[in-house]
Formats: C-alpha cells, structure tokens, sequence
C-alpha cells in the first residue's frame, strides 16, 4: 500500500514518521513525505494512488494539518489517520468529518498492524491504540503495553528527509522526571506506571545507528541527540562516552538537567565531543519551580550546573517558561536575574502553552488562570486570557529576553520596554538574528541544515516578525507562522 505524510517541513527530520516508516517499509509498503500544502499532496496523489494520508500534528499545527486534510479528502477518497503529541492526549478531532483514525501514544506496532488489516480486507475497528471512525461510530480501543525492548525497535528511515547535515536521534523514551508542563507528564498520565523512568537502548544500538547513516550520508557533521534526559544514568554515559569517542568523534549537542549535571557527567560529555547542551531553568523563583513545575532544585544548583558546563567549554542554552499561573511580574523577573547569573550564550523563553493531557492544564484551568497563549483555537473555551495588554507584555517579554539575558545592562529597562505593544517586532528580529549567530557558532555548529538553509529559515522568520499584522510570538513554528493568540 502507498503511505503519505503530510508535514508542514518536509526539510526537517521528523522522527515519528521516520520510525513508522521504517516498520511500514519493512513490510513491503511504500511510504513517502510530501510538504503539507494541498497542491503539493493533490499533485502527489494524481501521480500515485495512496491509501493512507497521514499525519503527527503537534497541538500548535493541528488544526493547520485538519483545514488540509479536509481540502484533500473533498476530492479524495483515502483514510486519514492521526497520530502523535496533540492526538494521544486530546481526541476531540476526532469529530472532524474527515478524520477516520486516532493513534494513540506508540505507533509501530499499531499503525502496521492497521495498514495490516486494511490490506487483508478485515475490520480495522479493534486496533489496540486506534480510535477508529465507522459508519459515524468512533470505535475506542485499549492501549497496548509500551514496548519495553528499544533495541528491538528498527533504525529511523532517514530516506525520508534527505540533504541534513546533522542528524536527530533518540537514544531512549521518557523522563526521570515529572515536570507538570510536559509531554512525560501527560505520558506517565496515560499510560500509569509502566510509562515510569526512561527506557534506553543500549549504547551499541546507538552507536551502530549513527555509524549505519554516516557510511551513508558522508555530510553529516553534527549530531543531536534529542532526548529529554540524555545524562540521567552515569553507567550508560560511561560506555557512551568510551564507545562514541572511539567510533564515532563527531560533535553533537544533547539535553541536560541541573539536578543530573555534576562533574563526572560534565568531563564525560566534554570528553566524547558533546560541543553544546540545552538545560531547562524554567523559571527564576524556587517556589513556582517546586508547587507549580514539581521541579525541586535550588537557585544555586542550577547556577553551579551552568558554571560547570560553560567552564568545560560546552555551549549552553538555557530553556525557561513565562506566563505562568498565579506568577506576578517580580517572579517572572526573577527568571531573567537567575539566567543572568548562569551566563548561557543563548536563553530562550516560551509563552506557556497548556498542552493537552498536563496536569499544568488543569491548574490553569481549575484555578481559572489567564493564559496568553493557546494555538489551539477548538480550545479557547476552556481557558480564560489576560486583557490585550498583558498578552503584549507576555510576548514582549519572550522576545526581550534573550537580549536582557545577553545585555544584562537592558535589566532595569525591561518593564518599561514590555509596555510598548509593537515592541515585539524590534526584540523579536534582535532575539532572532542573536539565536541565529548563537546557534550557527555555538549551539548548533555548523549549523542543523548547512548555512542556505538557515537563509531560508530566518528570512522567513525575521519576515515573519517585521511584516506580519499578527503579532508573532515565542512559539512559532518556523514553517507555520499562523499564531493565534485568542483574546476574550
Ligand atoms: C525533537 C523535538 C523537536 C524538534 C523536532 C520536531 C519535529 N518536527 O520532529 C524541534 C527542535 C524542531 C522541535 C520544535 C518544537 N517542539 Co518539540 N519536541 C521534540 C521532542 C524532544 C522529541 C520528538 C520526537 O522526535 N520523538 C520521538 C518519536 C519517535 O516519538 P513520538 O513523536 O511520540 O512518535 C510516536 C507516537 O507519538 C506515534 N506517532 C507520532 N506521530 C504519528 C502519526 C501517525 C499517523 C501514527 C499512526 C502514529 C504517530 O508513533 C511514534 C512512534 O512510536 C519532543 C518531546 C518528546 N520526548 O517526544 C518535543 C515536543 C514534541 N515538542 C514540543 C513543542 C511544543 C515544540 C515547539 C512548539 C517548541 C517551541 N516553543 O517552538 C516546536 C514546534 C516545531 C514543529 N511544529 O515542528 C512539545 C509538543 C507538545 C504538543 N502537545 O504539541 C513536545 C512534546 C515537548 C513538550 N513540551 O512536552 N521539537
Ligand atoms: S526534566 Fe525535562 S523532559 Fe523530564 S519531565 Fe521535566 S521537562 Fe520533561
């Protein structure tokens, strides 16, 4: 059977589709990516009949990929099937007229036995995972257990996104940790206690898929490795460091917690080429860290973490979260004074976003907190939002504080600058043009794409931010620049 994804970047390696690709290959099924615009995937589908089109919409995009999806299948009849972050957590599309199929959390061995079944011609109806569509009647199936063996699982099919010179890989699923913002909080939510601590494939895994795509992409001079707990396990780390220095000895940039980050950790990621980390702050005040985040660390320990990384010569980024319920302003200054004093080379912040499935959500919502940032208009009922002003500060605040965090001379200016509603177009094209220059000499060397591709992405960011009428905050996506900030 023919397979298309639709993705709204078809440039950048998406690893859920790359994993299901590689099942659904293996199986005999030929699969493709096509850029999720409608002529594109028309053209695509007069050229070749597919019988599935298929989609991993984040809660940012998806209602961008359901307004394609339902232009595509006005004159097509295909089966539109869902799956990944915003899905799993929140199956409301499932009501949209032209979505058949919901996969819920792990999709390899789901989605194949779907395409399985359909091929057979027997009833898709009972797919542990799915919600399946029929005849107007939504079919709500079990989970089935997460799998436990990653090694088992096959190499990502890289085909897919050609032309990277770097590479995304994941070396394990889940968190030690339970922070109430994100995607393993609603994880561990779904899927209860079997979704606890990381499962980690083994370090000749790792190292024989990264020596299996240099032999075949000779370009590839960066790797990132996108798990959200690289250094949680010190014996994992110690092979890693041993094996990846001998066989590998190209530079990469991996994820980092202060509570994790100590010596020993620090000289073996220095030690196996590590050239930057990203370690999440969050935010400036213990307080919000401890009852709002369940983050438990002190001031001092996130500043010790960034002074050990940055004097073994490692680039830091520094993640952090504003906009947060029940924050007065002074809290969310303090955001700023604490990664002042850590000295990242780039400090990013992001608009909260009340992701489906947080227990984050339901603090805002319980407490009836304003939110400032929701791209998800279906669910603007559920959340109440600030006057226009303060959803201006809030942005403002985004794209000044790289540039605070850089130039800490700008401190003492930062509220009068978050009052000027169109400042946002000035910081946000000074925060733009700094991430790009951090990025392509520090954090990212050389670059993700190679240096026209990044061209071609922050034009169309810095466009973005000076001649768009909507006001462009944090959380874009490069590719799609539809923000919708909904003000009651
Ligand atoms: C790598 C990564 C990125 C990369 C690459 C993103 C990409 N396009 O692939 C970059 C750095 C670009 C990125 C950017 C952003 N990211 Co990001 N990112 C991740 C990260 C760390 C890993 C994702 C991944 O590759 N997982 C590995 C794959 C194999 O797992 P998976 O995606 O869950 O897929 C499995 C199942 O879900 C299912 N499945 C998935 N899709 C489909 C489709 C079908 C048809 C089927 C059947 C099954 C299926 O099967 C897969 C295999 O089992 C996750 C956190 C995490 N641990 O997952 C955050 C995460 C996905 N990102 C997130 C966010 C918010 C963003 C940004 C908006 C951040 C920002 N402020 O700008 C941007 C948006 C960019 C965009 N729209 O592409 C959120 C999404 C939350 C949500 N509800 O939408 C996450 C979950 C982090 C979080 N906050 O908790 N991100
Ligand atoms: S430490 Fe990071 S990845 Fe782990 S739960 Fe917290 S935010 Fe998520």
């Amino acid at each position: 059977m023919n397979i298309l994804f639709a993705v709204i970047n078809p440039y950048d390696e998406h690893l859920a589709i790359m994993m299901l690709s590689a099942v659904l290959k293996q199986n005999g099924h030929h699969v493709e990516v096509v850029q999720a615009n409608v002529d594109k995937i028309n053209n695509k589908l007069k050229q070749k009949h597919c019988g599935v089109i298929a989609y991993s919409p984040f809660t940012d995009d998806v209602e961008q990929y359901l307004a394609i999806n339902r232009a595509i299948r006005k004159n097509y009849d295909c089966l539109s099937v869902f799956g990944g972050h915003h899905v799993s957590f929140d199956q409301g599309i499932i009501e949209d007229e032209h979505v058949d199929c919901l996969c819920i959390g792990e999709g390899e061995d789901a989605f194949i036995e779907l395409i399985k079944k359909m091929e057979a011609g027997e009833p898709i109806t009972n797919v542990p995972n799915f919600w399946v569509k029929r005849d107007c009647v939504v079919h709500k199936n079990a989970l089935r257990p997460l799998r436990t063996d990653l090694d088992s699982l096959l190499f990502a099919d890289r085909s897919l996104f050609k032309g990277s010179s770097s590479m995304r890989i994941m070396t394990g699923r889940g968190c030690i940790f339970d922070c109430t913002y994100c995607n393993n909080n609603s994880y561990s939510r779904l899927y209860g206690p079997q979704y606890k601590g990381i499962r980690r494939r083994s370090v000749n895994n790792v190292i024989k898929e990264i020596t299996t795509q240099i032999a075949n992409n000779k370009k590839i001079s960066f790797i990132d490795f996108v798990d959200d707990m690289f250094i949680a396990d010190i014996k994992w780390l110690e092979e890693f460091a041993d094996k990846y220095l001998q066989k590998i000895v190209i530079p990469f940039h991996c994820h980092v917690h202060p509570n994790c980050v100590n010596e020993r950790v620090v000289k073996l990621l220095k030690q196996a080429g590590c050239k930057s980390v990203s370690m999440g702050i969050e935010s400036g005040n213990a307080d919000i860290r401890k009852n709002i985040f369940h983050r438990t660390m002190s001031n001092d320990q996130i500043i010790t973490a960034a002074k050990l990384i940055k004097a073994n010569g490692i680039g830091l980024e520094t993640l952090n979260i504003c906009a947060i319920p029940g924050a007065t302003i002074e809290q969310e200054l303090e955001t700023l004074h604490l990664n002042i004093q850590c000295k990242p080379d780039f400090s990013l912040c992001s608009l909260l976003g009340p992701y489906p499935g947080t227990f984050i959500r339901e603090i805002i919502i319980n407490g009836n907190h304003p939110v400032f940032y929701c791209s998800y208009s279906a669910d603007a009922g559920k959340f109440t939002y600030g006057s226009k002003q303060k959803l201006y500060e809030m942005a403002n605040f985004c794209m000044l504080f790289p540039l605070v965090v850089k130039f800490p001379r700008l401190l003492p200016w930062t509220l009068s600058l978050m009052r000027w509603p169109g400042g946002w177009k000035l910081y946000g094209f000074c925060s733009v043009m700094l991430e790009w220059v951090t990025y392509h000499f520090i954090i990212f060397p050389p670059g993700r794409k190679g240096f026209w591709y990044e061209v071609k992405i922050y034009f169309e960011i810095i466009s973005h931010i000076l001649f768009s009428d909507k006001m462009g905050i944090w959380n874009y996506d490069y590719y799609n620049s539809k923000d919708a900030c909904v003000i009651k």
